[in-house]
């Protein structure tokens, strides 16, 4: 039998909600993983992708992954993984640099056999890069009598997937028998093409749409001759159990659900809040239904009085007639957009980034991950894309402007989600639109560190 912990998706070096514990609490997720790891005494440890957080890690993040390594390599148990989407450079990579130290093995297209487990890796490819790429892998060596692929991305059958899981294990030139993932912070496992096919999820939460319980996977090879059937707990078959490990010190986040009746304010939200023990927790206040106006920081600031970490309020209400009224500048705050929309010549990947950043299905915080994802693939690909798009008068009617398209998706079924704002033009705003600041930096490069979880695009509430 070989065992190995499947874990990923550890973003180290993340100071979500500019918190230099949140920061801090990473680390100490993936340090209880592999603490775990000694523990249970397994044969490996494997990293699917996003170890890091972003591309430049602090020196402090480095030292604290070298020191989690140390403990795995201490104990002899091999540290092998792939480069997620997050951290990908286009040189060398942070783990190359594990590697020359002895502390990793990054996966390829080339067997690395632990116990008879042959393991193979795919690192995240964007996907514009996919419709050429070949799953060519070396033969799975005599001594191996299992096979197994570790990649990062978006597969099939899984939520926002778009990778091909089918045609890749059809097209691969070796038959694995699972396939160990991340990108997906959601656990969950399917079989495709009679391969295991298994999200490990996220070891902290790097979103407040993160409510389960984190944690990573237990995946057990059984050996030729073992013979017994595999775990009964968990998907198995094929000789492979794949069961799920509980992380239980992750820091608490506390999700305060209020659905407001017509004439309750906040008074109702704060007594929710204090409902709960929100000591050295995240406090995710969500307010639906109707109700009075209320201002986030009086909640945000209830909930740090009572000794929260992070307190974050989100407003979901439409904004009732009277609200409309009251505002002065932005009596219609779409239409000034559109408005706005029409005098800027937008590149392509300008409304690219715009659909991203306005898309209300994608939270919060993902909002930075997508647009760096789609700047990405664009530089790589379609470098004409950030060309400015021709001069084009309002009154133009034979020229199909952003807004344009904005109005058509209004009128139709408006599922494509192209509800735009001008979000790589932010430097020409108004001052008066705070939201656009938010927009330009989701956008850029220059602040890698910088919380995305405020950029919150969905609204001009
Ligand atoms: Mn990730």
């Amino acid at each position: 039998m070989t065992r190995v912990i499947h874990t990923g998706d550890t973003h180290l070096g993340y100071q979500q909600y500019n918190s230099p514990i949140r920061r801090r609490d990473f680390l100490e997720a993936f340090r209880t993983v592999a603490e775990d790891a000694v523990s249970a005494d397994v044969d490996a440890v494997i990293h699917a992708g996003d170890l890091f957080h972003d591309r430049r890690p602090g020196l402090v993040d480095l030292q604290g992954t070298i020191d989690v390594l140390r403990t795995l390599a201490d104990a002899d148990i091999p540290f092998l993984a792939v480069v997620g989407n997050h951290e990908g450079k286009r040189d060398a990579q942070w783990l190359d640099l594990f590697a020359d130290i002895g502390l990793a093995t990054r996966l390829g297209p080339g067997p690395e056999v632990v116990d008879d487990v042959a393991f193979y890796g795919q690192d995240f490819v964007p996907r514009s890069r996919r419709e050429g790429l070949e799953y060519e892998f070396e033969p799975v060596p005599d001594a191996a009598s299992h096979a197994a692929l570790v990649s990062h991305g978006l597969f099939e059958p899984f939520a926002h997937a778009d990778w091909d899981t089918e045609r890749m294990l059809e097209e691969a030139t070796v038959d694995f028998d699972a396939v160990l993932l991340g990108d997906n912070h959601k656990p969950d496992t399917a079989e495709v093409c009679d391969t295991w096919v298994t999200y490990c999820g996220s070891t902290e939460r790097a979103s407040a749409s993160e409510r389960e319980a984190r944690g990573y996977n237990l995946v057990e090879f059984e050996s030729a001759a073992d013979g017994s059937a595999a775990a009964s707990e968990g998907a198995s078959g094929d000789g492979v159990a794949i069961t799920r490990r509980s992380l239980t010190d992750t820091r608490d986040f506390v999700f305060v659900d209020v659905e407001l009746e017509e004439e309750e304010g906040i008074d109702r939200v704060q007594e929710r809040v204090r409902q709960h023990d929100v000591e050295n927790a995240v406090v995710i206040v969500t307010v639906e239904g109707d109700g009075r106006p209320i201002t986030p920081a009086a909640v945000e600031e209830l909930a740090l009085d009572r000794g929260a970490l992070v307190a974050r309020m989100n407003d979901r209400r439409d904004i009732p007639d009277e609200a409309e009224e009251v505002s002065v500048s932005f009596a219609d705050p779409d239409a000034a957009v559109q408005d706005r929309i029409r005098d800027l010549g937008l590149s392509d990947a300008a409304r690219s980034i715009d659909e991203t950043v306005r898309n209300d299905d994608l939270p919060d915080s993902n909002v930075r991950e997508s647009v760096e994802r789609r700047v990405r693939d664009l530089l790589e690909d379609d470098r004409s894309a950030f060309e400015p798009a021709p001069e084009r008068t309002p009154a133009d009617e034979d020229v199909t402007t952003v807004a344009d398209q904005l109005s058509a998706a209004d009128a139709g079924s408006g599922t494509d989600g192209t509800e735009t704002l001008a979000a790589a033009e932010a430097d020409d705003e108004p001052a008066t639109d705070p939201e656009r600041d938010t927009a330009g930096e989701a956008e850029s490069e220059t602040e890698p560190d910088q919380d995305a979880d405020h950029a919150s695009l969905g609204d001009f509430a």
